[in-house]
């Protein structure tokens, strides 16, 4: 086997990498990376010391891949499938990345901030960060509101890594800041996302884990 994905099965960013290796039938091995154990964390580092999951490493070209992002595009350059997660068309590529980026930096972010937050310990609390993760989080919403009114994935018709990027950010976001009653188009698009069999089998195998999300 040629790929490897050092992942956590809960980790929101990881789902981004794990839906575009799904959506194209990808073979990789998965290896589990427990940050909570010293032995792992510390294998891990050594691979990427940033210590941030997913990265990808290509045994076959000796080569080690962080970031969801560039994971997903070299995945598209060097192990295509039938999704064309980043378009060939360099206006289309921006646009996707710009979603991609948008997703990541205006939702995903703000999301983590929120769940993070409820991790730290008693006198570490960060009230003040939470309250503006939360009004950014519902300025981005309002323009996915907007963006998604009549469309069928982020870039139209063609499911792309913008939509890798998309579906955990709002599966997330939809625990911290429900927002499926108050905004139908969104809601709509992730429902979409949730029957999508690449993101439902993301899921559905990060279910055993479900019990380590902080509920508040
Ligand atoms: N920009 C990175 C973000 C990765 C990231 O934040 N991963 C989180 C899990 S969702 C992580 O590794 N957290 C562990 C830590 O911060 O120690 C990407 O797109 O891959």
């Amino acid at each position: 086997m040629s790929l490897r994905l050092y992942y956590h099965p809960l980790s929101s960013f990881c789902w981004k990498a794990l839906v575009a290796l799904f959506e194209n039938d990808t073979p990789f091995e998965p290896h589990i990376v427990d940050l909570g154990d010293a032995e792992s964390s510390a294998a891990f580092k050594k691979i990427w010391p940033i210590g941030k999951f997913p990265v990808l490493r290509d045994e076959t070209k000796d080569l080690t891949i962080p970031e969801s992002s560039i994971i997903i595009e070299y995945l598209d350059e060097h192990y295509p499938g039938p999704t064309k997660l980043v378009p060939g068309n360099a206006d289309l590529a921006r646009d996707v990345r710009l979603r991609d980026r948008f997703y990541d930096l205006h939702v995903h972010i703000h999301m983590q901030a929120i769940v993070g937050d409820r991790l730290r310990p008693p006198g570490n609390k960060d009230p003040y960060g939470v309250a503006q993760a939360r009004s950014r989080l519902a300025t981005a919403l309002g323009m996915i509101e907007e963006d998604m009114a009549a469309k069928t994935w982020a870039m139209g018709d063609a499911f792309s890594m913008a939509d890798c990027a998309a579906a955990p950010a709002l599966y997330y976001t939809n625990k911290v800041l429900p927002f499926t009653d108050s905004h139908k188009n969104t809601a709509a698009y992730f429902n979409r996302l949730m029957k999508r069999p690449s993101f439902a089998r993301t899921v559905r195998e990060a279910e055993p884990y479900q019990n380590l999300f902080p509920q508040s």
